[in-house]
Formats: structure tokens, sequence, C-alpha cells
């Protein structure tokens, strides 16, 4: 197996770098961290040498260079199925599968409102109506997997960790950071993920 190295942006803030870290750690496999801090004079620099498209995270495996966090989930889920890292149902797959990209793709006011920060507490900022919309939606989204996918294997949205929970990792530790009210159930999420040892790692590490 070629050697696997992923090069991630400054753990405290790159919600994107957090989601392919943890599909990796969820393989137990070995990996090299390469970690570029953000937001410095020679950070895009830095991330060029590494991937043309002048963003982390980027994974590189032998000479493989895949950049786009989900595009890296799906290469590590493709490269480890062992770690089951789609739920096996099919209908449940489809489902993880839309929900990631959903995140994925969307949720500018609520990554704008309340930038990934694991090692602060904010106030809750001002809920504008497009603020609202997203916690609401994701907090529907939650509802709605753990209640038709979630009930054997873990407290997890399909039960067993899976790349959708990686893909709202980021969103889980905003929640916390920023005081959001949660119902039962997302909060049980919340602290589902942020319980995850590797997630714990994470945030003692930024
Ligand atoms: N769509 C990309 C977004 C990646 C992204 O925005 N990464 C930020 C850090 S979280 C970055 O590389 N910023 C560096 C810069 O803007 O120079 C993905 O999913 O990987």
């Amino acid at each position: 197996m070629p050697a696997l190295e992923i090069v991630i942006g400054t753990k405290a803030s790159s919600s994107w770098s957090l989601r392919p870290w943890l599909a990796l750690k969820t393989t137990g496999e070995k990996f090299r961290e390469t970690l570029i801090e953000l937001r410095q004079p020679d950070t895009k620099e830095k991330i060029l040498r590494h991937s043309p498209a002048g963003f982390v995270p980027i994974l590189k495996h032998g000479k493989l260079v895949v950049w786009e966090s989900l595009a890296i989930c799906e290469y590590i889920a493709d490269t480890f199925p062992k770690a089951k890292l789609w739920p096996d149902d099919r209908a449940a797959r489809a489902v993880a599968r839309a929900v990631a990209t959903e995140m994925h793709g969307g949720f500018a006011p609520l990554r704008a409102a309340m930038s990934m920060d694991v090692k602060n507490r904010h106030p809750t900022p001002p809920m504008t109506p497009e603020l609202k919309a997203n916690i609401d939606r994701v907090t529907e989204i939650w509802r709605d997997c753990r209640k038709r996918f979630g009930k054997k294997g873990g407290p997890f949205l399909f039960g067993r960790f899976s790349i959708a929970d990686a893909m709202y990792a980021p969103v889980a530790t905003r929640f916390v950071t920023y005081q959001v009210a949660l119902d039962p159930v997302s909060a049980a999420y919340v602290k589902a993920v942020n319980d995850l040892p590797a997630m714990k790692e994470w945030i003692k590490a930024a």
C-alpha cells in the first residue's frame, strides 16, 4: 500500500479539513498529516505545492492526489471498504450520500455566521431568517436520519459512524461553540459526535 498523506489547514477553523481527516481516522490506517496554517501570507503558496486547486484538504496516496473533501471521503471509503464508511443498505446509502452532498454544497448562511472555532465559545449570532432556516434544515436532517436509519448500530445518523457524520461534524462543533439551543435528538447527536475519540484528539490538537 503506498504512503498516505493528508494535507490539512489550521485545526481550530478548517472545517473542510476535519471531514476527511475523521474518515481517515475511522479506517485505523497509518497516515502522515501535513498542517498548513491558514490566513498567512504564504498559505496559498504552501497549498499550491500540493495541489493546483489551491485549497485544503488534499489527500496524497502514492502518486495520486485527491482534492475536495467529499471526493477524498469517497476515495477513502473505496480504498478501505472494511471501514464501512457508507451504510450497507442501498436506501440508507442513497440518503447518506444525499445529506452529505447537501452539506457539501449548501448552508452558506450558517457557515458565514458561525465559522468553526473549536477553541472558543461565542454568543449565539442574531437569528436571521436565512440562519434559522439552515439550522432548522440541519436538525431536520439529523432527526429524520436518526429516526429512519439510526435505530441500530450506534448514536450516529445511520447508526454506525459514516461519511454523513464526518460531513456534519463541523456543524456539531459550531452548535457547541455558538451555544445553539437544540431539540433532544439533535443535542444527543451533537454530544455523540463531540465525544468521538478522534474529535477529542482534533480539538485537543487545535
Ligand atoms: N470545496 C472545498 C473547500 C475547501 C476550502 O475552502 N478550504 C479552505 C480551508 S477550510 C482553504 O483551503 N482555504 C485556503 C485559502 O483560501 O487560501 C472542499 O470541500 O474541500
